[in-house]
């Protein structure tokens, strides 16, 4: 509830400086562009970071990749947490062990109404550069590994339901192609 000038003032600055980036959604070919990695992470890299994640917190979703908003740049923000305030930056992230295997149901912010089970590894362990610049090492498994390994995917080009059957492909893409003439 807006209860005085300086509660709309705050609105107002929140909007001005928030930036919800536009998600490009599948089949589009730019979710296919490999991203390259960040040279050196510096304030502009920091800004586009802070927009990456007002746009998965405003989608909603638990993670989203730089490829995603059509930015080529090896960068993923995730937040699996229940209260939406633990933000995990990774910048140039590799996986340099992997352990078991997962099936687990995913969704995605560029396939929007489309959920289907992908096989992944049950744990992993990360490398990656966070805001700073500075090297870490992360332990995943659960769910945060699930979605580590789907946002590295959307860096290296590929979208989860590419891990389908070309026919189950072609039934989500007939899927996808009825309800965007639906909305129009
Ligand atoms: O990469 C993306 O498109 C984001 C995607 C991440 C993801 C979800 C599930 C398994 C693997 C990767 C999403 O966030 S989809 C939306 C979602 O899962 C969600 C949205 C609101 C609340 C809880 C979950
Ligand atoms: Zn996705």
């Amino acid at each position: 509830m807006i209860r005085s000038k300086s509660d709309i003032e705050s609105i107002k600055l929140n909007k001005f400086f928030m930036a919800i980036l536009k998600i490009l959604q599948y089949p589009d070919e730019r979710l296919h562009t490999v991203a390259a990695p960040v040279a050196q992470v510096t304030d502009k890299i920091r800004l586009f970071i802070k927009d990456l994640a007002e746009t998965m917190y405003a989608a909603p979703g638990i993670g989203l990749a730089a490829t995603q908003v059509d930015v080529h740049e090896r960068v993923i923000v995730i937040d699996t947490s229940e209260t939406h305030d633990q933000l995990l930056v990774l910048i140039n992230p590799e996986i340099i062990a992997s352990n078991g295997i997962s099936d687990y149901e995913e969704g995605c912010l560029s396939v929007p109404g489309i959920y289907g089970k992908v096989r992944r590894a049950e744990s992993i362990t990360v490398t990656a550069l966070n805001t700073e610049g500075e090297s870490f090492v992360l332990d995943a498994d659960g769910l945060l590994a699930v979605c580590i390994q789907h946002e590295m995917d959307h860096l290296a080009g590929k979208v989860f339901v590419e891990y389908w059957s070309r026919l189950k492909q072609m039934r989500t893409l007939a899927r996808l192609k009825k309800k965007q003439r639906s909305v129009m």
